[in-house]
């Protein structure tokens, strides 16, 4: 196993790829896009994540990975493609069958593949093993597959791709156990073995669970906010409990995982996943009710202007799929209502970007979307002296409320009704 071929070089697939050559492998690195290729071939990223250029740079120094947009004959191929969703919410599987489709010419004996991408229960035995199985090799004789989920956190990517637990689900016990060979040559985590399908529907379940205890928290604010109290420390206080870990409420819930994967179950499930759908539905209904705040904020004032703070999805990333920040934005835009968005990581947007000073100048109000660390540093006084009126809204409950309402600002944050 000492070639590797890595299928897709995103924010999976290339610091995979990087690890890999980094850990002795010959690694070639094909992505679809020729300027990633070019990218990634120069030691240089396409996708901001701490760590990420280090590893590439000296991965491409050691002369152990290169990148090209077709793929050649190797011991072991990765596929780390997007699964994305349609219109319809149904897993869009065209990925990962064109890049499987691509690899079944270079197959020869002894070949391990293993699909890392997230992928709804089922895939490697309905679509992989017949995609395969044109390569004429006979599956855990002479040709292995084996689901190995990522499970990496993005702003964490290189550190947890190291230390989490890997579970690693094989067509047979052969094929668990080469893939567990591969991955222990960097995983430092427990790998786990189980079957194709279990490490798949393991895989789907994780995000469910985050976007399930997110949609709840999301609505215990939502019942802060009639009562009058502070949803921070109501989670706070019930997180004393030993088996209590209520999860922080925001503006919605974004990125390209925990807003996708849920419905992977509910595709193939429609009748038995209530509960999941009911959840999707409360987090995807965040945007608009932070958007209602914004309106009875500024209500009265005559052409409001309101400033958002953060585009990404989450704090400290660059990402901005599934963005709550965007959909909030796409309904201020549909009210009517102006604005000025500035993000610090967010280079390439479909949404116009300002200087911090363009977004605070003449604002109504001024909504915070996103936890980057980098607004909490923001000094109020002088945010004050720039906008028209001294209304904050806080959705992601990151500011120090006291230090602005000194400043003279009318303070909102998400999930509490004071004022
Ligand atoms: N969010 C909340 N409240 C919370 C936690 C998150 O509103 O308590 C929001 C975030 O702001 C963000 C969204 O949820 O908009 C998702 O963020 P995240 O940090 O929870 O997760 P991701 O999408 O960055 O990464 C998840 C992780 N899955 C789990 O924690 C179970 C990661 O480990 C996976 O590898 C990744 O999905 C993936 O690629 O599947």
């Amino acid at each position: 196993m000492n070639t590797v071929c890595v299928m897709g070089l995103g924010y999976i697939g290339l610091p995979t790829a990087s690890v890999l050559a980094t850990n002795g492998f010959q690694v070639l690195g094909v992505d679809v896009n020729p300027s990633v290729v070019d990218t990634v071939n120069q030691g240089n990223i396409h996708i901001e994540e701490p760590g990420l250029h280090t590893i590439v740079r000296a991965a491409i120094q050691s002369g152990n990975l290169r990148a090209a947009t077709k793929p050649e004959c190797c011991d072991v191929y990765i596929i780390a493609v997007p699964t994305p969703l349609t219109e319809d919410k149904r897993a869009n599987m065209d990925y990962v069958r064109a890049a499987t489709e691509e690899i079944v010419p270079l197959l020869k004996p002894g070949a391990l593949i293993v699909l890392e991408s997230t992928s709804p229960p089922g895939t490697c035995r309905d679509l992989l093993q017949p995609i395969l199985a044109q390569s004429g090799l006979t599956l855990g004789k002479d040709l292995f597959l084996a689901h190995c989920p990522e499970r990496v956190l993005p702003g964490r990517i290189l550190k947890e791709f190291i230390a989490n637990d890997r579970v690693v689900g094989g067509f047979d016990e052969e094929s668990a156990r080469r893939a567990r060979d591969l991955y222990a040559t960097f995983v430092e985590g427990d790998i786990l073995l189980t079957g194709m399908t279990t490490a798949e529907l393991v895989k789907v379940l994780e995000n469910t669970y985050r976007d399930v205890n997110i949609a709840l928290a999301n609505e215990t604010a939502i019942l802060c906010e009639a009562l009058q109290v502070d949803f921070a420390e109501v989670a706070r206080l019930a997180n004393r409990h030993p088996r209590v870990n209520v999860h922080m409420a925001g503006p919605g819930v974004g990125g390209h995982c925990i807003s996708v994967d849920p419905w992977f179950l509910v595709e193939a499930f429609p009748e038995e996943t209530r509960l999941i759908r009911t959840a999707r539905a409360r987090n995807d209904g965040m945007p608009a009710h932070v958007v209602k705040t914004i309106q009875e904020l500024v209500a009265g004032v005559e052409a409001p202007k309101i400033a958002v703070l953060g585009l990404a999805f989450k704090g400290n990333v660059d990402d901005m799929r599934e963005s709550p920040s965007a959909r909030v934005i796409e309904l201020l835009h549909a009210e009517g209502i102006a604005l000025a968005a500035h993000d610090p990581y967010v280079k390439h947007s479909p949404i116009e970007l300002h200087s911090l000073e363009d977004c605070f100048k003449d604002a109504d109000c001024l909504a915070v979307l996103t936890d980057h660390n980098d607004y909490k540093y923001i000094n109020p006084r002088q945010v004050a002296k720039l906008m028209r009126r001294r209304v904050l809204y806080d959705t992601r409950n990151i500011l120090d409320h006291n230090d602005w309402c000194d400043a003279g600002f009318q303070v909102r944050v998400l999930g509490s009704g004071k004022c």
